[in-house]
């Protein structure tokens, strides 16, 4: 019998994959392949490339001992088309295969690009998934407004987490106001569990410096899990040490704790290394054992069976057109302090750092200062999605698209949030420590030395009044914007259009 090929993508990889359960062992073969076009179609951070390719090197390894036949391309192997269309044509000829199983990319431009190869492939839907798209579409259907909160309830009836009978443990769907507590001194939480690289992981790395040693980020400490059961030691281990305080400091940020208690487990749970739901299953039942408090498993498990599982099914949901999506018509090209040079705005400069030192900054970070910047200013939502596609390991267009164009830069035409997610530097200072030895002052509303986010904050609003200030939550802000005595109002936005001239002009801000 002629065998089939079996794709399995660097962010696919578990034994439960539809592809895999849709074969046969005993004469498909599964197709792997590190190509160069996945590492270069936007500058992928170095760390994030050698997590998915040492993951994909132990996970070919672990197949084989289970008896499949792998087909693996190397990133250096002289035969190498480096695309993937391109090394299933070439394994097609190989094995005189023309069919492919595959299970559907994370990306709608892979999706395309398999539609377009010339052999005939299968794409199966992902099902590791709680929502099918389907059930998602139904959920959608008629709905004026789709917010993340409903759906969130339908996914807790579904998978029973956390449920007393029909009702919500505890009484309540959502603990948030016990939630988010402004940065203090004193946390002890050293940061997630951290793995020394073994022999596949170094070959790993050695070749990433080699290929993509120029890409903005240090490759080097590497110390993410690389396969299952390290994946697995990393939840544990944050389950245990840092799930209770989960939820107290989420939205904090502190210049020297950059992980605070957040888990670290979106790249693992995004390419396949953890399953959602077993990490949901973990939290709940550190809850049952009296272990977390409910506030923490809650918020933490509303992550993931929420906020994940619904900025899936709007990414699908919505369609191809959605990453190019700019409903605030803003074009101002990235400044170069995204890839690491000088600025003295301190919050972003932080933030920007530590991405680069570990491919990973937190969601207030990425939302309330580098993603509220970009707003302010008026960046292009297409480059500053590209900007986070490539620099965080957890970053594939199903989730970064909605959380990017739609969450953060309100570019969607408010699909996923009901006002723009924008702050003065007021809130920074609240939640973080980043003001204190910042060159601006956050008390500072004008002229010399003030804060580019007050400054921006107005003129974003101002410059937006006709498309926001129909919107009900945004009635107070456009209130005291209006109060504000007309020389003061010209005042701020003379300063604020200073800056941006400084910016566009590529001067240090
Ligand atoms: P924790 O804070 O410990 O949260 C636990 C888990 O909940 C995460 O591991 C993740 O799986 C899930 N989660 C939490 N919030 C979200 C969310 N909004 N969307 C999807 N899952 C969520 N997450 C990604 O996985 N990939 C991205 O490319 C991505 N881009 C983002 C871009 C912006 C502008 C913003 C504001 C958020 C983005 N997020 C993204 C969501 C969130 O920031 C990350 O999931 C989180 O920081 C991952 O770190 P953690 O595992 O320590 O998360
Ligand atoms: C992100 C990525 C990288 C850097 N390299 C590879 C690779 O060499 N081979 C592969 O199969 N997948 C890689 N990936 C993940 C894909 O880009 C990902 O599957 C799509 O973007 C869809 O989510
Ligand atoms: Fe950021 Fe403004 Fe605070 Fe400086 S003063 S860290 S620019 S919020």
């Amino acid at each position: 019998m002629v065998s089939r090929l079996v794709l399995i993508l660097g962010d696919q990889l578990t034994e439960t994959i539809a592809a895999l359960a849709a074969a046969d062992k005993t004469r498909d073969v599964v197709v792997m392949a590190e190509v160069a076009e996945e590492g270069t179609y936007v500058p992928h951070h170095p760390k994030k490339i050698a997590l998915i390719l040492a993951a994909m090197r132990k996970f070919a390894a672990r197949l084989r001992d289970d008896g499949w036949q792998v087909a693996y391309s190397e990133l250096d192997d002289s035969e190498n088309t480096q695309s993937i269309p391109g090394e299933l044509i070439r394994r097609a000829e190989q094995y005189g295969a023309s069919e492919v199983i595959a299970t559907e990319p994370g990306e709608f431009r892979l999706i395309e690009a398999l539609r377009d190869c010339p052999l005939n492939i299968q794409i199966l839907e992902d099902t590791r998934f709680i929502a099918a798209h389907a059930e998602f579409d139904a959920w959608a259907k008629g709905r004026k407004a789709l917010r993340m909160e409903y759906f969130y309830r339908e996914m807790r009836r579904k998978t029973g987490l956390m449920m007393d009978g029909d009702a919500p443990a505890g009484g309540q769907w959502n603990f948030d106001h016990d939630n988010r507590k402004p940065a203090k001194e004193g946390v002890d939480y050293s940061g997630p569990m951290q793995f020394t690289p073994d022999t596949t992981v170094e070959a790993v790395l050695d070749m990433v410096e080699r290929r993509f040693g120029t890409h903005f980020g240090d490759l080097r400490p590497f110390w993410f899990a690389t396969d299952q059961g390290q994946a697995r030691q990393a939840l544990a281990y944050f389950v245990r040490e840092a799930l209770p305080k989960f939820g107290d400091y989420q939205d904090a940020m502190l210049a020297d704790h950059r992980f605070l208690y957040h888990a670290l487990v979106s790249p693992y749970v995004n390419i396949g290394l953890l399953d959602p739901l077993e990490v949901c299953q973990a939290a709940e039942d550190a809850w049952k054992e009296g272990d977390v408090p409910i506030n923490a498993a809650e918020g933490f498990i509303r992550q993931i069976i929420g906020w994940r599982e619904y900025m899936r099914g709007i990414y699908y949901h919505e369609g191809p057109d959605y990453p190019s999506r700019n409903g605030l018509g803003h074009d101002r090209k990235l400044p170069e302090f995204f890839w690491g040079s000088e600025t003295r705005m301190r919050c972003v400069s932080k933030a920007v750092e530590q991405t680069g030192t570990d491919a990973y900054a937190h969601h207030i970070q990425r939302l309330m200062v580098t993603g509220n910047f970009a707003l302010l200013a008026g960046l292009d939502p297409a480059e500053v999605s590209d900007w986070y596609l490539a620099v965080y390991a957890d970053a594939f267009e199903w989730v970064e698209a909605p959380n990017v164009v739609g969450m953060s830069q309100f570019a969607d035409g408010g699909v996923i949030a009901s006002k723009p997610y924008v702050s003065s530097g007021a809130y920074i200072n609240r939640m973080s420590d980043y003001c204190k030895g910042c060159h601006y002052k956050v008390s500072v509303k004008t002229g010399e030395g003030a804060c580019p986010f007050n400054l921006l904050y107005w003129h974003f609003l101002d410059r937006h009044r006709d498309r926001l200030s129909g919107n009900a939550r945004m009635g107070n802000m456009y209130r005291t914007w209006d109060r504000m005595d007309e020389a003061r109002r010209k005042t701020v936005l003379a300063d604020a259009d200073a800056f941006l001239a400084k910016l566009d002009a590529g001067d240090v801000v």
